[in-house]
């Protein structure tokens, strides 16, 4: 102890402390060290940088994957300041990267207003990096500093080059640790979906992205809306057919509160409605949200009232009813938001309500009577949305008496597993009869139901709740969950915590798996999100080779395993032609066993990506959906089981 105090004082301490206790616990700063949180470090980074921008000092923002799948993001702000830090008595840029919550403790004046979930900053990135570089153009002169393995400084802030004194900005280069990381390769589309969100939510910001590890990739793509979030709107709606011309686009502020909300109907019967607060997506909604849906009821109530289109004797229009084919982005930029909820996903504070409700009210009342004939197709809609509501609630009812009643007596169509226990089951949805048939004698009847699928599924991106539910094939698999549906939906109640999809390995399944999810995707989300949807995996090969027969997914599986093959020995490799033609032996062992299947999660990553890319996918236009393939954002990763 003694020795260290020659070289060490008693912040350069503290400071490796705080770095040390980061690379402990990297998940209580990142949240995780998987895939999601080597990408979570990005957005640290580009945050500081979204600040400067927010405060009025940066237009343009830069985010590079370097060939070595190390990070560097670019802005032209002011820079960040070179001098001593007053409070730590090193360089600022120093503090900023190796003193823990420098941002919030050391900061003064001003106010975070990005951030992300955990909003710890630059010295997590730095703690969790095996090189760091910070430059800094200021003052006409070029400044950086090192860091390496974990934070420790290599090469403290130095003057390194001159520049014009009108250049100013910071750059930052990080290679995230992997010894902390469970994988180090950046996905471009996750960082593009992220970044073009970022560029909607903040207009008139420039942000690039450009990827490096690819040659082609030479002047990276350039996200910039001088709309904002008319654009997302306009973004989320382009496979859609809206009903109104324009987008309506309403703001104001209050006490440093900013808060804006941007919409247009569609012809569609699901609505797309999404939030934010300092540019994090609130998931589960809050005071923004609340304040807007409360003013749309009324504000539509009234004028349909005062215009005699709902009569005296008539019950006022619901916020369900208001909601369908609405497409909307709320977004407030809050200098002290307070987060609530298990997730942290809903605002809490409740000047906003206040706020939100009248900025949308006065607006969309004035937009209502500037707009009559608009008006009228947008409250004709949410009569139709009303009578459909009570149609629902019928045919909710006979699904909900049906499953009441018996659940192994649907038609004779499921052919349930004994074992009662939920977590223990799963049930299969397989294409065709035939299959069907294999699947049943195939399967484990204690843990294992199938559930044949005859009929055509309905697109539901292309109908309401009331035709959906007098489609049988939909009605089997709704009373078959045992959840019920709308707002009737309880997922405790499902019946296996395994849902799985099985189709062939061709466009035709694809087709139908693409229904099915879609289907789970707006009746049933939070199955999805919960994780228990799943894609089984039919094999596209077998390879017969002496006594040994090997089944393989594709067609890289299948030459690993050539390779592995005495090249003399004479094979026979057959193609698999669809589920159907496996017999029970056959598709057990190669699908169903949870000794040997390999299953696909379907996971939902990004709700808004999904919700386009279904849109995209079921929606009026023919040709993205023809061009439907596996590698679609909405099958996000492999799992096996
Ligand atoms: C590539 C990432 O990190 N950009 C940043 C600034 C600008 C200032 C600043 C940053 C002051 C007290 C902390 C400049 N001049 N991009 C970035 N640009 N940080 S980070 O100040 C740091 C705070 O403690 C800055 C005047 N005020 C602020």
């Amino acid at each position: 102890m003694e020795e260290n105090k020659e070289h060490y004082n008693e912040s350069d301490i503290q400071v490796l402390e705080g770095l040390e206790a980061v690379r402990k616990r990297p998940g209580m700063y990142i949240g995780t060290t998987d895939v999601k949180g080597l990408h979570h470090l990005v957005w640290e980074i580009v945050d500081n940088a979204i600040d400067e921008a927010l405060a009025g000092y940066c237009d343009n923002i830069e985010i590079i994957i370097n060939k070595d799948n190390s990070i560097t993001v670019k802005d032209n702000g002011r820079g960040i300041p070179t001098g001593v830090h007053p409070k730590t008595g090193l360089s600022t840029v120093e503090t900023v990267y190796t003193v823990l919550h420098a941002g919030g403790k050391f900061g003064g004046g001003g106010y975070k207003v990005s951030g992300g979930l955990h909003g710890v900053g630059a010295s997590v990135v730095n703690a969790l990096s095996t090189h760091v570089t910070v430059t800094v153009y200021k003052d006409g002169h070029i400044h950086e500093a090192k860091f390496e393995n974990g934070g420790k400084i290599v090469q403290k802030l130095t003057v390194i080059g001159d520049c014009e004194l009108d250049r100013t900005g910071t750059i930052v280069t990080f290679k995230p640790d992997p010894d902390i990381f469970d994988t180090d390769i950046y996905d471009y589309n996750t960082l593009m979906v992220r970044t073009r969100e970022l560029a909607f939510l903040n207009k008139g910001l420039s942000l690039t992205l450009r990827d490096d590890r690819d040659e082609e990739d030479t002047t990276g793509e350039t996200f910039h809306y001088e709309g904002g979030i008319s654009e997302y709107v306009k973004y989320l709606n382009s496979n859609k057919t809206p009903i109104q011309n324009e987008i309506i686009h309403l703001e104001g502020e209050q006490d440093g509160i900013m808060f804006e909300v941007a919409l247009q109907y569609n012809t569609g019967y699901t609505d797309s409605v999404y939030s934010f607060v300092n540019n994090i997506n609130t998931h589960d909604g809050g005071t923004h949200e609340e304040g807007v849906r409360r003013a749309l009821t009324r504000i539509i109530n009234s004028y349909a009232r005062k215009n005699n289109i709902l009569k005296e004797k008539d019950d006022s229009l619901s916020g369900e009813d208001v909601k369908e084919g609405l497409t909307m982005i709320v977004s407030c930029k809050h200098p002290n938001p307070q987060f609530e909820g298990q997730t942290k996903g809903r605002l809490g504070n409740s000047e906003v309500r206040k706020l939100a409700d009248k900025v949308f009210a006065e607006g969309f009342e004035r937009y209502l009577l500037e707009h009559p004939d608009e008006a009228k197709i947008i409250v004709d809609k949410n009569m139709t949305a009303a009578r459909a509501r009570v149609a629902a609630k019928k045919a909710r009812e006979l699904t909900r008496r049906k499953s009441d009643l018996d659940v192994i007596n649907f038609g004779g169509k499921l052919v349930d597993c004994k074992d009662k226990d939920p977590i223990k089951c799963e049930i299969f949805l397989v294409e065709g009869d035939s299959a069907g048939g294999s699947a049943i004698k195939g399967r484990d009847s204690m843990t294992q139901a199938i559930l044949p699928l005859r009929g055509k599924i309905l697109n539901v991106e292309k109908a309401r709740l009331d035709r959906a539910l007098s489609n049988e094939e939909i009605r089997t698999i709704i009373t078959a969950f045992g959840t019920g549906i709308g707002q009737d939906f309880d997922l405790k109640k499902l019946r296996y915590h395994k849902i799985i999809i099985m189709t062939d390995a061709d466009v035709d399944g694809s087709h139908i798996r693409v229904l099915l999810l879609t289907l789970f995707y707006r009746f049933f989300k939070p199955i999805v999100e919960a994780g228990h949807v799943y894609a089984a995996q039919p094999p596209l090969f077998c390879i017969k080779h002496g006594k040994t027969i090997k089944y393989v997914l594709n067609e890289e599986e299948r030459d690993a395993y050539l390779a592995t093959l005495n090249p003399n020995t004479k094979y026979d490799i057959l193609r698999m032609k669809g589920l159907g033609e496996m017999d029970a032996e056959e598709l057990n062992e190669t699908t169903m066993d949870i000794n040997t299947r390999v299953l696909r999660k379907i996971t939902v990553d990004d709700a808004i990506e999904a919700d386009a890319a279904f849109t995209k996918l079921m929606g009026e236009e023919v040709e993205p959906r023809r061009n439907f393939i596996e590698e679609n954002a909405v099958y996000a990763e492999n799992l096996d089981i």
